[in-house]
């Protein structure tokens, strides 16, 4: 028995090229995913699943483009396109992930009124997803990160996994980034400040 997950993030229609939120190169990992899915016991995927009239949706907002900001109770929001709605061809994960390996499949931006980019804590930092306790009862300690999008889902997932305690890698060559006015490079230098390790 491994104490090792690797965790596949949002590999889902929406965030690759021809969705809603497409997400450059995202169908370029997929098969390179499915290889390190051969190499691992256990494997978890997330998917982000939100209802219509999600209020990270820009078209929730009168006025508001996607890409602004705006604030939420929270604190700041990005307002996206419609993406990844509960049901829709745009929320399946990729045809070509091979699916039938996810042990557990998290579900998370399922509330209407809070975003939730990480695995582990909706949007507000302390709205708990469940993983933390399924990974403890697991016995895992150890989590190996890899999909998209690496500035938003995978950073966030990685920073909160790293602060719960586990020992976090993220697989740069397997993930692929928004980069929305230089998201890419805040979020790797907080990553790395967090102790996360990047190969
Ligand atoms: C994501 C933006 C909105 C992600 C999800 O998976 O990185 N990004 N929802
Ligand atoms: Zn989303």
């Amino acid at each position: 028995m491994t104490d090792t997950a690797l965790l596949v993030i949002d590999m889902q229609n929406d965030f690759c090229p021809g969705g809603a939120l497409a997400v450059a190169g995202g169908d370029e990992i997929v098969q390179g995913i499915n290889a390190l899915m051969a190499e691992h016991e256990n494997v978890i995927f997330t998917q982000d699943w939100h209802p219509a009239g999600h209020l990270s949706f820009a078209s929730s907002h009168d006025g508001k483009a996607p890409f602004e900001m705006t604030e939420m109770p929270y604190g700041p929001q990005v307002l996206w396109p419609d993406h990844c709605i509960q049901g829709s061809h745009g929320g399946q994960f990729h045809t070509e992930l091979e699916q039938d390996r996810a042990q557990m499949i998290l579900r998370k931006g399922f509330r209407r009124e809070i975003d939730s980019y990480s695995a582990f804590f909706e949007n507000d930092h302390e709205t708990p997803t469940g993983l933390d306790g399924y990974l403890q009862t697991r016995g895992i300690s150890r989590l190996l990160m890899v999909g998209l999008a690496t500035d938003f889902c995978v950073a966030y997932s990685a920073l909160d996994g790293a602060r719960l305690g586990y020992d976090v890698t993220v697989d740069t060559a397997l993930c692929r980034a928004i980069d929305l006015d230089g998201s890419l490079a805040a979020m790797t230098a907080k990553m790395k400040d967090a102790g996360v390790t990047l190969i």
